[in-house]
């Protein structure tokens, strides 16, 4: 079907889901780790089924999330990776400063992204129950490290559109 978005004038970029030939850097919280393992294991799992390899991917544990931002500007600067894949499990019934630990991780991947231009997606949990970060572990409710590592490549791949120059228009006379 064509329509408006067709239309020569108009350059749409948009990413594809291919990360062959990419880089990334995960960080991931150990703090509930019978969580974060699995967060982990999504987030591999599908870089490597859409083309990134093993030896591609680096992979930096850090106590919580609240340390997550600290090593994933570490890895954006120094790591000589395409994008950082940001991965945490924050329970509120375990613990008084739920609010400050998940919003400092999410403040702190957002400063990431904005002060070195590397992409850093947000795959931290943040949930009211074990059960409940379970099932968005590889549960009921998906994998927010699967869905975080997809919207670390989507983001690399339209990076490089975003900076591949726009190619001559053609004209009449051409
Ligand atoms: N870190 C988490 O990742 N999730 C939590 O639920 C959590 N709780 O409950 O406190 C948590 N705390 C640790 C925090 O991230 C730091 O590692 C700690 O405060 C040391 O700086």
């Amino acid at each position: 079907m064509s329509g408006f978005w067709d239309h020569p004038p108009v350059d749409v970029k948009t990413g594809k889901l291919d990360a062959t030939g990419m880089r990334f850097g995960i960080v991931v919280g150990r703090f509930n780790d019978v969580v974060s393992q699995r967060l982990l294991e999504g987030a591999v799992d599908t870089l490597l089924r859409h083309g990134t390899r093993d030896a591609d991917l680096v992979v930096a544990w850090v106590p919580g999330s609240f340390e997550i931002p600290v090593a994933a500007r570490e890895l954006a600067e120094h790591g000589n990776v395409d994008a950082v894949v940001c991965l945490g499990v924050v329970i509120r019934g375990e613990t008084t400063h739920f609010d400050l630990v998940a919003a400092e991780a999410a403040r702190g991947v957002g400063a990431v992204h904005a002060a070195t231009g590397v992409p850093a997606s947000f795959g931290v949990v943040t949930a009211e129950s074990l059960q409940q970060a379970l099932d968005r572990a590889g549960g009921k409710a998906g994998n927010k490290g699967a869905d975080a590592a997809m919207a670390a490549v989507e983001m690399v791949s339209l990076l490089r559109a975003i900076r591949r120059p726009r190619p001559a228009r053609r004209t009449a006379a051409s």
